[in-house]
């Protein structure tokens, strides 16, 4: 393959990620970038919103409120509504704008060509419009906080009515139009992303590269991209079909309903057929997340406990197990819907058999560990306490997937406790530690330890502190979305659970500052790295730190064995990279 002479890594960061570039390397990084000032977008909205369950506006106004949200927080007291567009937005960013941007848009973009030993995608000139449009996407989304009635109110699920109706709540005008057109918007981009990663993992192979030799990371990103294709373009004909119930006054979702004690000229449409249409995709989203976190820790946890991978087939196996039974279980989300009770049998089963091979992966990784000779970096602090929360949340999880269960704690704190558990955390902590795994590799400096370890324990200590009394919080009963307790009687007595889950989320937000710190230092000033700073065996460690354009040189490398030969007995080195041909006697 032709490839230019201009070393494009030669460019400084700034001009890499503010131009239209082809190249894989770049277009992961303007991914990973955009995706982290989205998070710091979401995680300041998360502020807001303790501050205000912590803090009621209504006992101590924060003039600081009003100042920067003028339409949103009058006197220094939030507004409910507004309130609304703030828990709508912060999810909507955290899972589509954030997690799922930088898991597949940057992390996929940057890995897999380098991981299978290809120069590039297999399409680089859609890879970089898909960018471009993810760009847009997160423009039009955040326009809404600009709009007249604000951003989008009607939660990260957008159900109808609240959705449909542009009269139904000040979000329900020009804020949910703009999260509708992101959302289509975001969906084209994730298309284009995935058929590239799809095609390029199928066709750009390089020699000896099988697929049962592919690197756990790449099979996670290959399966998310599949589940990716097959479920987004089902939300977006749904959200079409809001649209057009919105502008053009049809009545797919629109039920008959009174606003403000008048009945509505339309009706007779269907919202839970949105939810379906949302869950559909919503459900197996999770898993577009959940996927590529445990593909990184599966490689993390092999390379700093120097063992091969245990059970790598049936780990692989399971992961197709999970990718598979995900698209089956959407509607244990709405169990309370109204939706056929006759549903909910097989759908409860069908949630509960996802733990199989879910299980199955867990224990191919703790085997992976087991007997190893560990060392305690930074990513693999962050790749073990992914494994502590997913196992957390995975149980919140089969608790709320039998029904006679969830009839009573589906829209409470359990479920908010549950998945930001599951996803909010397990998945955050994945992403720290692939941050902290690739960091040479993307930027050819290490991070810094000390301050990574710091960060790592007070993350820890903090999400357990925020998420866990959640599930207390909502077997107690109270609803999720509200945004003061104090109007319940029967859960006053709760605030100071509020309140103490505030301060550990403030302790848990200022800790991220320790990352961010290393994170530009580190950019700066770190140490430099070499090729293959953590002895790992799979190809990008094989090539310079960061690679140079094209990623190898003249020629592409040969593969002659798995990714995990590590420790291997009779080897001068513990371990032996996948490019290493095997004696001659094998
Ligand atoms: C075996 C594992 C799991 C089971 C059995 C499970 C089960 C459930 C059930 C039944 C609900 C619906 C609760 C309700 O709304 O009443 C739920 C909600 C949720 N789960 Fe899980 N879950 C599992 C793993 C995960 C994972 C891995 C993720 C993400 C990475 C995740 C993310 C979510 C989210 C985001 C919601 C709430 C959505 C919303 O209503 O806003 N779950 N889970
Ligand atoms: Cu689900």
């Amino acid at each position: 393959m032709a490839h230019e002479h201009t070393v494009v890594t030669e460019l400084p960061l700034w001009r890499r990620l503010l131009r239209f570039s082809t190249d894989h390397k770049d277009i992961g990084l303007q991914y990973f970038f955009t995706a982290w000032a989205m998070a710091i977008i979401g995680g300041f909205l998360a502020f807001i919103i303790r501050w205000q369950l912590g803090f009621p506006t209504q006992v101590k106004p924060a003039p600081w409120l009003s100042w920067l949200f003028p339409h949103g927080a009058e006197g220094g007291v939030l507004k409910p509504e507004f309130y609304y567009a703030l828990v709508t937005m912060h999810g909507t960013i955290m899972v589509f704008f954030f997690q799922t941007a930088i898991l597949s848009g940057g992390f996929g973009n940057f890995l897999i060509p380098l991981q299978i030993g290809a120069r590039d995608m297999a399409f680089p000139f859609l890879n970089g419009l898909s960018y471009w449009v993810f760009w847009a996407a997160c423009i039009v989304l955040l326009l809404g906080f600009a709009v007249e009635g604000g951003a989008a109110a009607g939660g990260w699920t957008a159900y109808p009515p609240l959705s449909a109706l542009k009269e139904a709540m000040p979000g329900s005008g020009w804020g949910m139009t703009l999260w509708l057109l992101a959302m289509a918007l975001f969906i084209v981009s994730s298309t284009m992303g995935s058929l590239n990663y799809i095609t390029t993992v199928l066709n750009l192979r390089t020699k000896g590269m099988t697929m049962f030799r592919l690197p756990f990371t790449t099979w996670t990103l290959f399966l998310a991209a599949i589940l990716g294709l097959l479920t987004f373009p089902v939300l977006t004909a749904g959200a079409l079909m809001l649209l057009l119930d919105r502008h053009l006054g049809t009545s797919f979702f629109v039920p008959t309903v009174h606003i403000a004690g008048k009945l509505i000229e339309r009706g007779n449409g269907n919202p839970i057929l949105w939810q379906h249409l949302f869950w559909f995709l919503g459900h197996p989203e999770v898993y577009i997340l959940v996927l590529p976190a445990l593909g990184f820790v599966g490689d993390i946890v092999a390379t700093f406990a120097r063992k091969p991978f245990y059970a790598y087939r049936l780990a692989v196996l399971g992961l197709i197990g999970i990718a598979f039974l995900s698209c089956l279980v959407w509607a244990h989300h709405q169990f309370v819907s109204g939706m056929n009770p006759y549903l909910a049998f097989p759908f409860s089963l069908l949630t509960i058999l996802v733990s199989v091979p879910f299980a199955t992966v867990l224990l191919c990784i703790a085997g992976t560990l087991w007997g190893g000779n560990i060392r305690f970096t930074t990513p693999m602090l962050f790749a073990i306490g992914f494994l502590s929360l997913v196992v957390t949340g995975g149980f919140g999880g089969l608790s709320l997937g039998v029904a006679a269960n969830d009839l009573h704690l589906h829209d409470t704190y359990y479920v908010v406790g549950h998945f930001h558990v599951i996803m909010g955390s397990s998945v955050l902590f994945a992403i720290y530690a692939a941050t902290y795994f690739w960091f040479p590799k993307m930027f050819g400096r290490m991070m810094n330890e000390r301050l990574g370890k710091w960060h790592f324990w007070l993350s820890l200590f903090g999400v357990y502190g925020v998420f866990l009394p959640m599930h207390y919080l909502g077997l107690s009963g109270m609803m999720r979305r509200i945004y003061t307790l104090l109007e319940y009687d029967f859960l006053k007595h709760l605030q100071p659970i509020n309140t103490f889950i505030s301060v550990a989320a403030f302790v848990l937000i200022a800790a991220q500052a320790l990352f961010v710190v290393n994170f530009f230092w580190s950019l700066k000033r770190g140490e430099q790295a070499s090729a293959n700073p953590w002895g790992a065996t799979t190809l990008e460690w094989q090539t310079s730190s960061p690679p140079p354009h094209g990623n190898w040189g003249t020629e592409l490398p040969a593969v002659y064995r798995w990714a995990y030969d590590y420790s291997p007995p009779d080897s001068p080195t513990d371990f032996r990279p996948q490019t290493e041909p095997l004696p001659a006697s094998q």
